[in-house]
């Protein structure tokens, strides 16, 4: 094997965001570019000389490119095994499974998640360690700061491997093996849930459609759910994984899977309706006229989850991102369980994982997870719903008022405001950050600011701190803002602002979230002056 050293120029741009790396696929296509990256990763490992690498992506525009390169540096630079999904195809969540299940040194997931794509659009790498999940802040830390000094990089010249053929395959005497994407994934999902208690609901008339968005999860959600449960051809649709997501933008919300929650508005819709992202990470919940927030999800979730044999001894603990609301927190104080507050990102929840602090987490950018995979999967969570559903047999509707009767409800939404100007952005926020010490007792629409802070987070296994997490401003009986910018964009900044206000158990739960949001809102504006920062009178995206 004659391993090349190639000269290369680093790259200033190459600082991995909330999820992996992140740019238009025409930055990724300038010469070297990947491949520093790729490079940047190995450096920053050590002891995998002889180990396995897994290798998948969501099937996106330059995702086979990007996979040929990688064999043959991850070949170059000593591992001694690389799994691949066939046509170079692996969920984020079954690329965890897979990297767990074999033991594997680690993976490289190539996905932009919810990102549009194509040649004009998305791409990202991402780096997941050996527990299955998303590299630590230590970790891409390390990554970026080896970018930022690289000046070589090891590859070899080989042929191309068919990525379609399942098998072995030889790359300078480093062996590729090609598996099925779906067969180890599905076989945990039978292990977590009762797939005949699903396939009996199935059996009574109750109807579901699943929206694959022409992303990864077709076809996951093919095998699961119209080949192992039964339900009818058709169920799952835009199920073939394109290169461009069919010009779609494969975010799993109330926008761009409009289609989807206007069908489950219809009465003789279909009783249950779900969506997941570009990686299959993601999940959108709704059901027969009832759209469940990502918030709620999570804690309804986490509350039926006894239901479902892989959880039937019960939960650790429960772990959220910040700016996910405090539904998740009621249940777990019934249950006598700990709820952990992390920043936004699935690589905070791994360390609780494996520590079995927490056994479910959750986001509000609708991804919820358990303890099976160390990353958040979609399919899981419609699987989680449908045994609940199954046992219950009640539906998404009754479930979600009797929810609320009993723990309160949060009204919430998310408001993005996408692409401004980078320096406006940070603007925004510096004078936030400026104006915490001084906003408690600021009369506002919503009452007077109770507290204001920036919010730190420590670690409680490994003592680590991740600080300036986002600004939150917190009012009287749990209502808050919180604001922060998105670690995941490719153009220009997005703001999230978060919105949250809590209704007790017998107050008035069936308000309209914009209604019951305005006062709020209202408040944001005052505190942030987000119109004139940003220049735009509305929020790009509302969920
Ligand atoms: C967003 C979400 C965050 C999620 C991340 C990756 O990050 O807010 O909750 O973990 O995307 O999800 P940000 O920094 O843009 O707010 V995925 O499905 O894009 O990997
Ligand atoms: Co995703």
């Amino acid at each position: 094997m004659l391993v090349q050293i190639v000269e290369t120029v680093a790259f200033d741009d190459q600082k991995p965001g909330t999820s992996g790396l992140r740019k238009k696929v025409r930055v990724f296509q300038q010469p070297n570019y990947a491949e520093n990256f790729v490079q940047s990763v190995f450096d920053s490992l050590e002891g995998y000389a002889g180990d396995t690498l897994v290798v998948g992506g969501d099937g996106r525009f330059l995702n086979r490119e990007v996979i040929q390169v990688v064999l043959r540096m991850a070949a170059a630079n000593g591992f001694g095994r690389v799994i691949v999904g066939q046509g170079g195809i692996l969920s984020t969540p079954a690329a965890s499974h897979v990297i767990r299940k074999y033991g594997a040194f680690g993976g490289l997931v190539l996905s932009a998640s919810h990102n549009p794509g194509g040649p004009d659009e998305d791409f990202g790498i991402k780096y997941n360690i050996g527990n299955g999940g998303p590299a630590p802040e230590s970790v891409t830390d390390a990554i970026h700061a080896r970018s930022l000094t690289i000046t070589r990089y090891k590859t070899l010249e080989t042929p191309d491997i068919d990525l379609d053929a399942i098998g072995t395959h030889d790359v300078a005497g480093m062996a590729v093996e090609v598996i099925d994407p779906v067969a180890d994934y599905a076989e945990l999902m039978e292990t977590l849930f009762d797939f005949a208690a699903i396939r009996a609901l199935l059996g009574t008339g109750f109807t579901i459609s699943f929206d694959a968005m022409s992303a990864v999860t077709g076809p996951y959600a093919t095998e699961i759910f119209e080949r192992r449960l039964g339900a009818p051809a058709g169920t799952v649709v835009n199920g073939t994984p394109l290169p461009d997501f069919g010009h779609h933008h494969p975010d799993p919300n109330l926008v761009h899977a409009k289609d989807l929650y206007d069908r489950l508005m219809q009465a003789d819709g279909p009783d249950f309706g779900a969506a997941s992202d570009g990686d299959g990470d993601r999940n959108l919940i709704i059901g027969k006229q009832r759209y469940v927030t990502p918030s709620d999800s999570l804690a309804v979730l986490a509350a039926n989850a006894h239901l479902a044999p892989g959880y039937a001894s019960g939960l650790a603990g429960i772990a959220r991102s910040m700016p996910t609301s405090g539904a998740a927190d009621r249940v777990a104080a019934a249950l006598g369980i700990p709820l952990y507050e992390t920043p936004t990102g699935w690589k905070f929840f791994g360390n609780l994982l494996d520590a079995g602090l927490a056994t479910i987490c959750g986001e509000e950018s609708a991804g919820t997870g358990s303890s099976h995979v160390r990353e958040k999967d979609g399919i899981w969570a419609v699987l989680l719903w449908l045994n609940i559903l199954a046992a219950r047999r009640e539906s998404v509707a009754a479930i979600m008022a009797d929810h609320w009767a009993r723990y309160g409800r949060n009204y919430y939404a998310r408001h993005d405001y996408e692409a401004i100007a980078t320096d406006r952005a940070n603007a925004l926020m510096a004078k936030l950050r400026d104006s915490l010490a001084t906003l408690a007792g600021t009369e506002t629409p919503a009452g007077a600011v109770q507290a204001a802070d920036d919010f730190s987070y420590t670690d409680p296994t490994d003592g680590s701190v991740s600080a300036k997490q986002g600004v939150r401003i917190l009012f009287a009986e749990g209502s808050r803002l919180v604001f922060r910018l998105s670690g995941t964009g490719t153009q220009g900044a997005t703001l999230r602002l978060y919105i949250e206000r809590y209704e007790p158990a017998g107050g008035d739960l069936g308000l309209e979230p914009g209604d019951a949001l305005a006062p709020l809102i209202a408040a944001a504006e005052q505190l942030a002056s987000i119109r004139e920062f940003t220049g735009m009178d509305e929020p790009s995206v509302i969920t």
